[in-house]
């Protein structure tokens, strides 16, 4: 294996070379075990190890900690837990999502991936309104689309056809392919998608099929998949832990525990290029800060009302949003909180370092004179 399999580049060379100290070296971060990481190195070694205090201090947020995905500056020690992440390099693409719950955290899902897989099928999973959400994420990170309507063992081929086709009518962008884990039905057009170098992270809700996937991609069980439910067709949640793998004839790999919760984390122009349609529509609302409600000349309710727009899209246009406003407030909201504190850690460092040079002072009489 050579760093390029890994997905090393001339970008990471570059970011590499200016912070590098003699005995580092590059290595991606495998695997996320909360305290530590499993990180693969050019070799093809694989070390258990920890950040350092400055990686640690120096990330302003959790989404800025090292994620699996990511290339850092590694300093190999010479006991077992000695091997410390001295740096993390800047990223090339960043899939992440709002951390479930209230906080307005980002959560990194996969760092450095050229395509993010969207794992659904035909069946009780598919959601077009979940759908868009991927897509305004994926759209935000840098990384290509890609679809898989996968069990398609389980569905009439007219019922795989459509769903695809729903699914590409909300993203012509993105690749769509109808798979099976279970038959192997395209599986090679998925391997298709990569080459050495060319990493891929799946999503999907829990049980759709991204572990057997890649057990189907290595051609060997690499992921324990799990029991699924032949009534409700749910599967039982297994992946737990996030963790890349590469495959032998080229491709990285990164598999994903089931998303429960896909909440938004975009931005306001990255939402607009996904409503393009409808964005075009609202420009010709006669005022310009119109809600599309109850406002008078309001364009969107016209053409839904001609029938020229979906109902549902401009529910999910107005859904998403609320939830942008909703998030740059909470945002907001944290920012000033976490101001607070830091004027107030800084007032309280202030006052520890104006103590000890007290102590100090009156320390040093003692001390020289002894
Ligand atoms: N019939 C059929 N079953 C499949 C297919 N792909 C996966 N399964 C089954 O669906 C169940 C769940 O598969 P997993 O690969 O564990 O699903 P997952 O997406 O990794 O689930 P989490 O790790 O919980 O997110 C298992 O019982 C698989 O055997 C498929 O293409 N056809
Ligand atoms: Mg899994
Ligand atoms: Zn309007």
């Amino acid at each position: 294996m050579t760093l390029t399999d890994l997905g090393w580049s001339t970008f990471f060379e570059e970011a590499f070379s200016r912070c590098a100290k003699p005995g580092w070296v590059p290595a991606r971060l495998i695997r996320d075990n909360k305290i530590t990481y499993g990180a693969l190195t050019g070799e093809g070694e694989e070390y258990e190890v920890v950040m350092s205090g400055k990686v640690y201090h120096d990330a302003a947020c959790d989404a800025e900690l090292p994620a699996v995905g990511d290339w850092v500056a590694l300093e190999i020690g010479t006991g077992d837990l000695d091997h410390v992440i001295r740096a993390r390099l800047p990223r090339r693409t960043c899939f992440s999502r709002k951390t479930p719950g209230r906080s307005t955290e980002e959560q990194v899902l996969a760092a450095n991936v050229d395509i993010v897989c969207v794992v659904t099928d035909a069946g009780t999973d598919l959601n077009l309104r979940r759908m868009e959400r991927y897509f305004a994420l994926i759209g935000r990170s840098g990384a290509r689309p890609l679809v898989l309507v996968n069990k398609s063992d389980l569905h009439p081929a007219a019922q795989n056809a459509e769903a695809a086709a729903q699914i590409r009518a909300l993203c012509p962008e993105a690749e769509v392919l109808v798979t099976s884990a279970r038959d192997g039905a395209n599986v090679a057009a998925v391997r298709r998608c990569l080459s050495p170098g060319v990493s891929i992270t799946f999503v999907g809700s829990s049980g759709t099929g991204k572990s057997s996937l890649v057990n189907a991609l290595l051609g060997e069980p690499w992921q324990e998949e799990g029991e699924v439910n032949e009534v409700t067709g749910k599967g039982r949640h297994t992946t737990t832990a996030r963790e890349l793998v590469v495959l032998p004839g080229g491709g990285i790999l990164i598999d994903n525990p089931g998303i429960r919760e896909v909440q938004m984390w975009t931005d306001e122009r990255t939402l607009r290029e996904k409503f393009l349609d409808v964005a075009e529509i609202a420009a010709q609302c006669r005022f310009h800060d119109c809600r599309h409600g109850s406002d008078a000349g309001c364009a969107i309710r016209a053409a839904v009302a001609e029938g020229r727009l979906a109902k549902e899209r401009l529910e999910a246009f107005l859904k998403l949003d609320d939830e942008v406003a909703e998030l740059k407030r909470r945002l907001k909201k944290r920012k000033m909180a976490v101001e607070r504190r830091a004027k107030r850690d800084h007032r309280v460092k202030a006052r520890n370092l104006a103590d000890r040079r007290e102590l100090e002072a009156e320390l040093k009489p003692r001390t020289t004179h002894s």
